[in-house]
Order: C-alpha cells, then structure tokens, then sequence
C-alpha cells in the first residue's frame, strides 16, 4: 500500500471512531445494530466493498436495511458481483474490519489482507460501489458513511441508487456486471412485462417500508390483477411495528390495516426491504387468527408448478421431445420449514435438501442444481436456473416453434421460460415472487385456500431467549441438533419425546442477541408447551439468571 492510500484511510478512519464496548459480527445477513452504533462499522464495509470491487474488477453493492427489524435499527449488507450475499470466505474479513480497535490496527489489517489476497490499490484501475437503501431515517447519514468509507480506496466511486429494494440492488448488480440494462425502471419492466394476469384483486401489505412505495409505481405498469396497497409508510403507520411478512408469520395474525372486510381476498405481506412475502387469510371475526400461507407453501406452490411443466416438456404425446436431458430439480428449506411442507414435498417424489437459517446457505444451495427452488418459512427464497438448462430451454424453444408450435410441451416451455425472466435471479424478492405467485394461481384457476389445503401445517411455536452469551450455543446437522454447551441436546430430546409428532431445536439467532426456539407439535396446545419447556430450559442453562 503507498503512502498517499495510507494516509488517505488513517485520516478518514479518525473521523469514524468505533463504538466501546460492541462486538459485531456480519451474521446471518450482514451487520445490524441501533442505528446509532453504526456509523464505524458501515464506514468500514465501505472499504470493504471498494476492496472486494477491486479484487473481482467488477460491480459491488452495499445495501443499509435492517430488513424486518424495528425502526430505529439499521444494517448493511454486501451484494457480490453475482447479485448474491458476499462470499463467505469475507466474511471473517468483515468481522475483524468492523472490532478493529483505531486508525492504526484499521490500516494494518486492511495492508495484510490486500497483501494475502493480492490486490493491489494503486487507483489505475476505476471500480464501482452501488449504494442504496430502505426508508429508514437513520439511512441517509449511513449512506453517506459507506461513501466516504469507499471513497477512501483509491479507485473506487460510490454511485447513490437512492431508496430502493434490497432485492432490486441485487439485481442491479448482477444486470451491469453482465452488461445489461440496470436501471430501478429496466427491473421494474422486467418484472411486469415477463406478468401476465386477467382482472382480479390482491390487497397488499407494504409493512409501510419501501415495497409498498415501490409497489405503488411497479402496478402501473401491468392491467389485469388490482393490487390495493395498505401500510405504504405515507399514511404515517411505523415500519414493521404490527405489520409485515415478519409480523404476520410469527405471531399469524392480521396487520394493521386489515380487517373482516378483506375476507375472501387475497393478502399478502412484504418485509421492511421487500425480500420476504407471505400470504395470508383474513377470518371472518375481529378475535379468530389468520390463516397463514408462508414461505414453504409458496416454494410448495412454485415446486408443484415447475415439476407439472417439466413432466408435459418430457411427454411424447405431440411431438418427441425426450431428448435424454434430465433437469435436476432441488428443493432447498431451512429446519424453519413445517414439517408437514417437507413431508408433502417429499411425497411428490422431490429431493429435499437442508441448510442452516440465512439465504446465503440455501442460495449456494440451490445454485447447484439445474432448477433449484430454495425459502425460508419466512416468506424469503427464489429460484435458480443454471446456465446449461436455461440454454437447453432456449433450444428447446426454438426447436418446438418450428415443429409443433402451440403444442402442449411448447406452451409449458414458454412458461418456463417467463419465469426465467419474472423471479429475480440474484436473490429472493418479495415483489417478483408475488407476480409469480399470482400467475400461477391464475394458471392453474385455484382461490388461496385451495392453494393453502395442498397440505396443513402442522401446529408450530417460536419463542427467543436472552442468554449471557448466545454463541455458546453450537449447533450441527443443519442447526437441527445443539453440539455445546453438553447436555442440552438431550434434555430438549427428554422434552421432545413427550409430544406426538414433536420436532424442537434451538439456534443462535444471527441478527439479534437471542436463542432462538422452534416447536412444532399435532396439536397447537402442544407446540406451545414445547416451545415453552424448552426455552425455560434454555433459561436456566444459559440465562442471566434474573
Ligand atoms: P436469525 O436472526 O439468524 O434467526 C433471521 C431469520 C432468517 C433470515 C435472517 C436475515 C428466522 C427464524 N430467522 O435470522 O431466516 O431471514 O433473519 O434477515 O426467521
Ligand atoms: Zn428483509
């Protein structure tokens, strides 16, 4: 590193002291804190993405959200060259980066790490950052400390998208570094012209963050499906507080905003960036508990679809279009995932796949195989298409054109391939996830309750637990079984044991200062008394105490 850079970042790094006394860490899906702890840390990952830019020659992105996390909280986030979560092999990186003590360890560790990864920071080269964020009030002031934090890597210019989706900076990241028109309107044509839906009603939850306001300008740009946004954030409600897809799937009951009178209509939920959807069913009295549609049921619905055209694709009826290609077909869930959804998904002859909670596990996942669908029941995942089955599908396209146009197997690869073009490749989406919902429930002519009886979940319960120190909690086998502190493993089996059909784990959580407990039991009676057993357990063990 030359003197200029070096003098360049030890005089910007004092302007950003670190917070005493915080340990962070870049978890689950980035770094999240208060908001007023912040300022360092994203200072910080802006060197990070501007180091990561010069390294792979390409486009970075930084996102500040704080997802489904209260107000007052925020984050930040990198997208990869890729569109996906920052390689994990970083990750380390991040975190040392972050607790660095002052200026002088900062400028130290960033000297050895460009040595080891060999990159070199003499400016010749011109690399971008994109920077966006969601509607917090606390971004606009981060954002400018990601700038300033990239703007001390000789090379490297931030470019401000402004307030935007998290998914929508991923996708913008993956469409320039291939070239290809990348613009917020570029990706909201996308979306609409890849939708196709005759006139029907949606009412959707905007968790009064970004989605609702993107929303607002994306259903301008297709006829047919009426989509009401409620929680948009302009009628002065709070971001996530008693609304959104986080809200709604933990505690299943309505938001704000929705009442008896949405009875019979299709809701749905977004998170506070957009990148979590589920749907949901109003009841009928003010006191009854919603009927919950999440994040499995969705990626049920996606699988049934997908495999139903596969198997017209594959059938010689009109034309012969066996060629001998066996498209790989992956179902990825996380232990979240209700127990009845991976017993149903598995009775349809689909392989099943489990990884620990956080998107960057099931993305990497499912990028395995040639279709991989992969969400957590929390309402975020997508689905991934190689590059070998999307060339397959093209010339298969092109190929039925010619001798059966029209056809039965031609129509289904022409499905395919729009939602090629509809579900967003980088990451999970809210927003495309929910026009492709909607296609294929007009597709197939069903109502949401008939789409919510394709199996019924099993009665589940998720409580949190503030502990002294959450990572002495190791977990194994997909977080499905706690390997530290001894002990506990087998006092949740004693528990367990004693309900029918009882499955319970526990977790650290990755974006909060909690252990996290799931249950799940037949009876709703059960699964709390599960939940609750097990988190006292978890309490006594490793609590406070107090
Ligand atoms: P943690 O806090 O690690 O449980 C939560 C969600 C994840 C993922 C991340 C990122 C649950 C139980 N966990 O992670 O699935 O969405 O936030 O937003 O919902
Ligand atoms: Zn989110």
């Amino acid at each position: 590193m030359n003197e200029d850079q070096r003098s360049l970042l030890l005089s910007s790094s004092a302007r950003f002291p670190p917070p005493q006394g915080a340990k962070l860490s870049y978890g689950t899906a980035g770094f999240r804190a208060d908001a007023s702890i912040l300022q360092s840390t994203v200072y910080r990952v802006g060197i990070l993405a501007a180091l990561r830019a010069v390294k792979t020659q390409s486009v970075i992105g930084l996102m500040i959200t704080a997802s489904h996390n209260k107000v007052s909280d925020n984050g930040i986030k990198v997208a990869d060259p890729s569109g996906g979560m920052l390689s994990q092999d970083w990750e380390p990186f991040a975190d040392t980066l972050a607790n660095a003590r002052d200026p002088q360890q900062l400028v130290q560790l960033i000297t050895e790490f460009v040595e080891n990864e060999k990159i070199t920071l003499d400016g010749s080269k011109k690399v971008e950052i994109l920077l966006a964020r969601d509607t917090r009030p606390s971004g606009e002031s981060l954002l400018e400390a990601a700038r300033q934090g990239i703007s001390s890597i000789s090379g490297a210019v931030a470019l401000d998208m402004g307030i935007l989706t998290t998914p929508t900076l991923h996708w913008m990241v993956r469409a320039r570094n291939k070239g290809v028109k990348a613009s917020e309107i570029d990706y909201f044509e996308q979306l609409s012209s890849s939708f196709r839906n005759e006139a029907d009603k949606l009412v959707v939850d905007g968790a009064n963050g970004v989605g609702g306001e993107k929303l607002e300008t994306l259903k301008k740009m297709f006829n047919g499906l009426v989509i009401d946004v409620r929680n948009s954030g302009k009628e002065g409600g709070v971001l996530n507080e008693g609304v959104g897809a986080d809200y709604v799937q933990k505690e299943k009951v309505a938001p704000s905003g929705f009442s008896s009178q949405d009875v019979g209509i299709r809701c749905c939920s977004l998170d506070g960036d957009a990148d979590r959807l589920v749907y949901f069913i109003v009841p009928s009295t003010s006191s009854g508990r919603i009927e919950l549609v999440d994040g499995d049921k969705i990626l049920s619905l996606f699988a049934v679809f997908i495999k139903e055209q596969l198997s017209i694709l594959k059938k010689k009826r009109d034309v012969n279009v066996n060629d001998g290609y066996q498209c790989c077909l992956g179902i990825v869930q996380t232990a979240y995932a209700n127990g009845a959804s991976t017993d149903y998904l598995k009775q349809l002859g689909l392989e099943v796949i489990f990884t620990p909670t956080g998107v960057k596990y099931l993305h990497e996942k499912a990028a395995q195989y040639d279709i991989g669908i992969y969400f957590e029941a929390n309402g975020h995942g997508t689905i991934l298409f190689s590059e070998q089955f999307l060339q397959w599908l093209e010339a298969k396209i092109a190929e039925l054109s010619d001798v059966a146009k029209g056809s039965e197997p031609h129509k289904a690869a022409m499905r395919l391939l729009a939602v090629t073009k509809l579900i967003n490749q980088a990451v999970g989406d809210a927003l495309s996830g929910m026009l492709l919902v909607e296609a294929i429930l007009q597709h197939m002519g069903w109502s949401i309750e008939k789409w919510n009886k394709l199996y019924q979940d099993l009665p589940s319960r998720q409580l949190k637990v503030k502990v002294v120190d959450r990572t002495a909690v190791v977990t194994a086998n997909a977080e499905t079984v706690v390997a530290k502190p001894p002990g506990i493993q087998e006092a949740i089996n004693a528990e367990t044991a004693k309900y029918p059909r009882g499955r319970c784990f526990i977790r650290p959580s990755g974006t909060e200062d909690v252990i996290r407990v799931y249950a799940e039991a037949s009876t709703e009676h059960a699964a709390d008394s599960l939940a609750s057993s097990v988190a006292k357990l978890v309490d006594q063990k490793l609590g406070s105490g107090t």
